[in-house]
């Protein structure tokens, strides 16, 4: 419909107490009890973007009926930062007149039950914690009473952003390392993460590791980043910001020989049989020979290790 049409439209609503014409020939002073009844389900599709369904049923003296219904949205714009060629409507709210900006406008027919459903997006741009919005939902010809509820904005408390943090950005090799996750929402309110599923990962040059929100960096020494990572209930994910954390070098072999896993001293294919056992969880390794095992001193124990053990053991290499 053509905004100067449903402007027209408005200006008859807001001036016209009129009864409501039934039959051409008569004319009665209508007596509106319950005009139009009003559900709305606000959901934000992109940064901006929000998907409005509007269910309206109207009644005409507490009778249902096909009839014609007209829907407004409308609110303050960007706390009243208003540009050239905006289209501003004086409207009244509460008893309240003000100027606002129309964001979406619309009419239909109602079926004979008097329902509706209006289904439309709307762009909100740079919304502001303190900006209001309005659906206006009303009976062509009726100025009595509007339905006018502030509409609110569903992207109070839905997640927009994740911010990591970590109690500290440089450690030794052996230190823990906590790390936290602040989530926020698209005005920069912090919300409850409760209940959230939140992710930690590691970023070793091209491999993601992931691990919990405590880091054990024994096996670590480098510059690693840290994310986290949220999983939304509807399945979409928002990665947090990146964290360098860099982890120094500490003598973490206390007295013992690197590739010596089992600790005897020696280096023998037994070592590499502690690293397999170790692998599929038959034996166990303290600290200082979780270092001693991971002879590439990446931040895995793994076959890899066995193997370079071995290969030490056959004097195919002399050092690790
Ligand atoms: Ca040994
Ligand atoms: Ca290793």
């Amino acid at each position: 419909m053509k905004k100067a049409v449903f402007l027209l439209l408005a200006v008859c609503m807001s001036l016209c107490v009129r009864g409501f014409s039934v039959m051409a020939a008569d004319t009665y002073s209508v007596k509106v009890t319950t005009p139009v009844n009003m559900t709305y389900v606000i959901e934000r599709e992109g940064d901006y973007e929000y998907n409005v369904k509007a269910e309206v049923t109207a009644k005409i003296n507490d009778i249902a009926a096909s009839t014609e219904i007209s829907l407004l949205m409308f609110g303050n714009k960007n706390n009243n930062n208003y540009i050239a060629g905006d289209t501003v409507t004086s409207l009244t709210v509460g008893g309240v007149t003000s100027n606002y900006y129309i964001y979406y406008m619309d009419q239909g027919t109602s079926d004979i039950n008097g329902k509706i459903t209006f289904d439309f997006n709307v762009v909100l741009p740079s919304p502001n914690k303190d900006d209001k919005y309005y659906i206006w939902a009303g009976i062509k010809g009726s100025n009595t009473p509007f339905s006018v509820d502030d509409a609110g904005l569903s992207a109070y408390g839905d997640p927009a952003s994740v911010t990591i943090s970590a109690d500290k950005l440089t450690a030794e090799q052996g230190d823990t390392i906590t790390l936290d996750a602040d989530v926020l929402d698209v005005f920069g309110n912090s919300i409850d993460k409760t209940g959230m599923s939140i992710e930690y990962f590691v970023k070793d040059n091209d491999k993601i590791l992931k691990m919990g929100n405590v880091m054990d960096t024994t096996l670590l020494c480098g510059t690693y980043k840290l994310y986290s990572v949220l999983t939304k209930s509807d399945g979409t994910q928002i990665t947090s910001n990146f964290l360098d954390i860099t982890v120094s070098e500490k003598d973490l072999l206390g007295g013992c020989i690197i590739g010596d896993a089992d600790g005897d001293g020696k280096i023998t294919a037994y070592d590499a049989v502690k690293v397999l056992r170790y692998i599929v969880g038959t034996a166990a390794l303290d600290k200082a020979h979780l270092v001693a095992a991971n002879v590439d001193r990446n931040n895995v124990i793994s076959i890899t290790d066995a193997t370079t053990i071995l290969k030490y053991v056959a004097r195919l290499i002399n050092s690790f």
